[in-house]
Order: C-alpha cells, then sequence, then structure tokens
C-alpha cells in the first residue's frame, strides 16, 4: 500500500484471492458519480457500478444528505414490538413501485438475508394454510442466492457449495440451467432456443408430488453466473405449472429490481408475476445495506390470524428497516422517480447492446450475452488456468487502462450505471478490446 500505514493482514476479504490481492493490492479510497479514487490517486471508471448496486452512481448528493441528517436524528430504533417512521415510509414507497397486488415487504440487510426470509416465509405460508406437508424447494442449476445455509442450497454455483455439501438443506431440488452455446452463443436479449427447460418442473412434481413442493426461487435473468437471461416463454412457463400444482414462485430480483432491466422490477418487464420477490442492491443505490422480501397480499394475509397479540412470523433481524439505511431508501427512490431513471436505463439498452456485441468478433472471445444494463462477455479460458485470463485482464484494466472491471473466473461482466453517459460506455469496451488484443 502507499498511502495507508496499516497492515493488509487483519482483513479476510471476501470472495477474493486474498493472497494474490495483498501482493498488490488495488484499493479504493473514495468515489464520486462513476468514477473511483485510487490510493494512488488515480481516477478509474466504474464499469460494474460497484457489485450490481449503485446504478445512480457513487456519493449522489440527495443519498449523502438523506443519510447525514438521518444518523443525526435517529441512529437507531428497536425494531421488534416497535416502529419508527422511516421504515414505514420506505415500505410504502417500494409497495408503491410494484404490481398492485404486492402491498408488504419484510426488511433484512442483504440480499442473502432476503433469500432464507423468503424461502422462510414461503414454508411458514403453507403451513398457516394447513399444508405444512409442502417442504421442497426447487432451484436451478448456475443460480445465485447469496450464500447463507438457504441460498446456498438452492442456488446452483457448484464452487459455492462444494465445501458445504453434507451440511445443505434437505428436500431441494435444482432445475436445469439455460446455458446451451450450440443454439444460444451470441444471443442478443432473450433467446428463442431453451423454453423446453421450464419443463422439468413438471417432472419433479410428478416425481416428488407437486403437492409437496413449497417454492420454486429463479433469478428473472441469472446475474451472478455471468448474465443468462431467460429464454422466450421460459418465466410464463415457470409460472403456468406452478399455478397447476399450488406452488409459490420466487423471484430473486436482488440485481434485477430498482431499473436494472429498464422497469421498477424484472417482475414488470418481463410480465410475469411471482409470489414473492427479493431484492437488495439498488433498493439503497448500496449505500448502506439494506434488502428485503416483498410478498403478494394473499401471503401476508395468511398470516393474519389467530389472537391478535400474537407474533405471526418468527423471524426478523437486529437491523431490519434500520433507520438510517430506511432514509437512503427513501433518497434513492426519489432520485429514481425524480430523474426518470428507469426510463433511462431502457434507452440506454441499445447502446450498450452495441457497443458490448463490438467484442464478438475477437478471436479470445466465445459468448457474449446481455439482458436490460447486465452484460457477460465469456472468453475462452487458458489451457489448464482457468479464471487466469479473467484476472490477468481485470489488474491490466485496473493498473493500466484506469478502469474497475468484474470478471467472474473468465466471464467479464457489466453492470453498467443506470444513467451512464454513451460515450463512457463506449470508451469501456474500447479499453477491453485493447487488452484484450494484447494478450495471449
Ligand atoms: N441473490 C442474487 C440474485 C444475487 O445476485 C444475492 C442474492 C446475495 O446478496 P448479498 O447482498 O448477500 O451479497 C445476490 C448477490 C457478481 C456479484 O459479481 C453478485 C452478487 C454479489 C456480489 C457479486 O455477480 N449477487
Ligand atoms: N447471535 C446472537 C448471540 C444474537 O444475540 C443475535 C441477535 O440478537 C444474533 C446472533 C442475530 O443477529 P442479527 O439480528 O443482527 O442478525
Amino acid at each position: 500500500m502507499t498511502v495507508s500505514p496499516v497492515s493488509l493482514d487483519a482483513y479476510w476479504m471476501p470472495f477474493t484471492a486474498n493472497r494474490d490481492f495483498k501482493k498488490k493490492p488495488r484499493v479504493i479510497v473514495g468515489a464520486e458519480g462513476h468514477y473511483y479514487f485510487t490510493e494512488d490517486g488515480r481516477k478509474v471508471y466504474d464499469s460494474f457500478s460497484g457489485l450490481w448496486t449503485s446504478g445512480l452512481g457513487h456519493c449522489h448528493p440527495r443519498v449523502v444528505e438523506a443519510v447525514q441528517k438521518q444518523v443525526a436524528t435517529l441512529d437507531y430504533a428497536m425494531g421488534f414490538q416497535a416502529g419508527h417512521d422511516k421504515a414505514f415510509e420506505l415500505a410504502e414507497k417500494v409497495t408503491a413501485l410494484a404490481p398492485e397486488s404486492f402491498k408488504q415487504i419484510f426488511f433484512t440487510n442483504s440480499g442473502s438475508e432476503s433469500v432464507d426470509t423468503a424461502l422462510k416465509i414461503a414454508l411458514a405460508y403453507h403451513r398457516a394454510r394447513g399444508e405444512g406437508h409442502r417442504t421442497r424447494l426447487i432451484g436451478r442449476e448456475r443460480g445465485y442466492h447469496g450464500v447463507n445455509f438457504g441460498g446456498m442450497s438452492v442456488g446452483g454455483m457448484s464452487p459455492n457449495r462444494k465445501a458445504f455439501g453434507s451440511s445443505l438443506l434437505p428436500c431441494v431440488d435444482h432445475l436445469p440451467h439455460t446455458f446451451d452455446l450450440e443454439h444460444n452463443a451470441f444471443t442478443r436479449g432473450q433467446p428463442e432456443w431453451g423454453v423446453h427447460l421450464a419443463d422439468d418442473l413438471e417432472r419433479l412434481a410428478g416425481l416428488h408430488d407437486g403437492g409437496n413442493i413449497a417454492a420454486v426461487i429463479v433469478e428473472p435473468v441469472a446475474g451472478s453466473t455471468g448474465v443468462l437471461p431467460p429464454p422466450v416463454g421460459y418465466l410464463e412457463r415457470l409460472r403456468e405449472i406452478c399455478d397447476k400444482y399450488g406452488i409459490l414462485l420466487i423471484f430473486d430480483e436482488v440485481i434485477t429490481a430498482f431499473g436494472r432491466v429498464g422497469e421498477a422490477f424484472g417482475a414488470q418487464r418481463f410480465g410475469v408475476m411471482p409470489d414473492l420477490i427479493t431484492m437488495a442492491k439498488g433498493l439503497t443505490n448500496g449505500v448502506i445495506p439494506m434488502g428485503a422480501v416483498m410478498a403478494q397480499d394473499k401471503i401476508y394475509q395468511a398470516f393474519m390470524q389467530g389472537p391478535e397479540q400474537a407474533i405471526e412470523l418468527f423471524h426478523g433481524y437486529t437491523y431490519s428497516g434500520h433507520p438510517v439505511a430506511a432514509a437512503a431508501g427513501i433518497a434513492v427512490i426519489d432520485v429514481y422517480e425524480e430523474e426518470g431513471t428507469f426510463a433511462q436505463s431502457r434507452s440506454l439498452e441499445a447502446h450498450f447492446e452495441e457497443v458490448l456485441h463490438s467484442l464478438d468478433d475477437h478471436p479470445l472471445v466465445k459468448d457474449v450475452r446481455n439482458f436490460g444494463l447486465m452484460g457477460a462477455v465469456e472468453l475462452e479460458s487458458r489451457p489448464g488456468a482457468p479464471g487466469a485470463r479473467g484476472l490477468e485482464i481485470h489488474k491490466k484494466c485496473f493498473w493500466e487502462e484506469d478502469l474497475v472491471l468484474r470478471n467472474g473466473m473468465d466471464t467479464l461482466q457489466f453492470s453498467p450505471f443506470l444513467n451512464s453517459r454513451p460515450d463512457e460506455m463506449s470508451m469501456v469496451f474500447e479499453k477491453i478490446r485493447k487488452v484484450l488484443d494484447g494478450l495471449d
């Protein structure tokens, strides 16, 4: 490190090659708008808007002001058997953005907590209706639903499950993923091929009896695995099969909510209504950690029975609805509305698709895919060294091109700001081509 005198040893970094990173750390010390400031005094462009989090850009003055004000007014308030104004206000604002049948929202502190909360709500909902035998949960291969035990169990990322295999939840199955280069390579938007993969849910319903399945959870567009948009008709088909067997459909919208796919929620963009929606990231623009689960009214109402003094759902976090996070969320939604962010995001899709797919012809590129303002460029791996090429590009971009780039192994991922400047979007891909050209 060049500026801070501190040692790097104490911090066990998340999802990071700690030893490699600490040899030559890439340290960010500030941010404004679309740029980070590095410890060695450079200004670098953020091509991932945080970690899919910060669609409005960094340190938006409206949000900064709201947070500063709130932390000096009410820093924390007990949230169990007590409430505070900002949590109620945010709940109303988020549900107002959603389709009408979503009327209640439960706050958490992250996407992982939101997923585990949604799974618990699904199980408890069936129990409240006298169908406590519905315990089976269905996820999807290559799905990412966070790192807690529930989310990891329904998730389908093999490296994240490997060390924990024997401790995952029982009664979980997975639908097949929709990635298939033979049919879907270089697709722009939703692939035409693959709707039949949803029919695997029929097979699982046949195997276990659909009446034993509690819920199916999918990301409307799989994000973390490297952007897999749903095949045309796929989400509709899942909804149909869930309806047929009384299975709840959960959309994990931790990435896709709040403008990432040009609407408040992916559910609206695809015109498919799930029963529960999880969210995080864009809920506060990443400024303060916060997540949530939004439920269709019928689900909340199913819990509202029995003695009125009884707690209906034995679940909650110390920081559920945290006042400072809620204040950030309120300010962020105000900005989304005032600046027309979701429409702006939608209007940038065509240019993004164009510049992303400008890499289609590069000899190192195996596939390019996109939906909304989500994009991925999958590279040929270096023989015997999967992930090495992706990490090398990430480092070259950071040190030589003043560009922060996200790579998941050898897949480069893109999450442009929802208010990106088209020329900056173009610049990102010009720089990446230059770096790719210089690789062996
Ligand atoms: N569900 C989905 C769909 C996610 O994308 C989570 C749950 C977990 O959220 P938390 O807040 O617990 O991390 C996520 C998070 C990447 C990347 O590079 C993706 C995520 C997180 C970090 C990096 O794609 N997704
Ligand atoms: N562990 C202990 C010992 C606790 O007392 C609590 C909460 O009171 C938790 C874990 C859960 O923490 P949180 O509510 O922040 O998720």
